[in-house]
């Protein structure tokens, strides 16, 4: 395939227009989301190729699932439509101005029947770059087979391993992703985390400090994901950072994803580390400033909108 390829469980993703209960609500819109995919498609409208597979469900959902992803460009052709279980769903709310509440309903669903078999040779081949979540180890044991067994193909194929921690405490407790997470580490080339999944590798300190002690582990490139505070890292051996934009946050669900997306689509284009970072937040800033997941990743020629001043007028 060329270029980024990655896979997880995309869900569909169902949104009350208000703030306020659930409860309440009219009506919901209906979008997806998936920290792999988003990821995906922040690559592709930074103009590389990105692919993405995953299972859905055979039915509606499942397609909504794939034309959206399908219709940023990223190729899903190796995905799979599972007929023994629905998509997964997720709900996100605004209980309060400023507050975003998720639930999940993916028990059991198409992502944790992900299996090794699943992951194509032929679309790892000739890639660039293999990204990964630890989201994706936290949906079952098969899941979490698959993502060492694709580790262990990308390492064969000589492609590089990114992995971004996004731990997440709704899918499985400390004392068990921590083992797991800390494996994966050991095996990927790129690593992200925020400064808090640093503490649950058991890496103490400073971002600073962290970036460079998980380093250590064996990833060549460490970014310590700050959010509002920009970022730090360890890159080929040297510390690194980065500020955040100054924008408002309306809202920061996929800020992260749009970050390493940035960051990614200038390491496959050989672009230098300040480069990768600056880029990196400059996703992140757009990725915030707008709502849904991914819809305000920024396209390669609206970077540059960010540096406008507020008032600006594009005609
Ligand atoms: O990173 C944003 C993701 O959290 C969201 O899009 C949904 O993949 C998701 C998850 O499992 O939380």
């Amino acid at each position: 395939t060329g270029g980024l390829v990655t896979f997880g469980e995309t869900m569909a993703l169902f949104t009350p227009p208000t703030v306020g209960r659930l409860r309440h609500a009219g009506s919901l819109m209906l979008g997806i989301g998936g920290a792999e995919s988003n990821v995906a498609i922040g690559v592709a409208r930074l103009g590389l190729p990105a692919a993405w597979f995953g299972r859905v469900g055979a039915d509606e959902l499942g397609e909504t699932v794939l034309t959206r992803i399908r219709g940023e460009g990223v190729d899903v052709d190796a995905a799979v439509r599972d007929s023994e279980v629905p998509t997964s769903l997720m709900i996100k709310e605004r209980p309060q101005p400023g507050i975003a509440r998720v639930t999940y309903y993916r028990q059991d669903g198409p992502g944790a029947r992900l299996r090794p078999s699943d992951v194509d040779e032929s679309v790892l081949r000739g890639a660039q770059i293999l990204h990964l979540t630890g989201i994706t180890p936290a949906l079952s044991d098969s899941a979490c087979e698959t993502v060492r067994a694709s580790v262990e193909l990308a390492r064969t194929l000589g492609v590089l391993v990114s992995l971004d921690v996004n731990y997440r405490a709704a899918l499985w407790p400390a004392e068990r992703a921590t083992p797991v997470l800390r494996e994966l580490v050991r095996h990927c080339d790129v690593l992200f985390a925020g400064d808090d999944e640093a503490e649950l590798l058991g890496v103490t300190g400073a971002p600073e400090v962290q970036a460079r002690r998980l380093a250590g582990l064996g990833p060549r490139e460490v970014v310590i994901k700050l959010g509002a505070r920009g970022a730090v890292g360890w890159v080929d051996g040297a510390p690194v950072a980065v500020d955040a934009l100054p924008v408002e946050a309306i809202d920061a669900v996929g800020a992260g994803d749009a970050f390493v997306a940035g960051y990614l689509a200038e390491l496959m284009s050989g672009e230098p580390v300040t480069e990768r970072l600056a880029t990196a937040a400059a996703c992140g800033a757009c990725a915030v400033s707008v709502p849904g997941d991914w819809e305000g990743f920024p396209h390669r020629d609206e970077l540059s909108l960010l540096t406008s001043r507020h008032g600006t007028v594009i005609r």
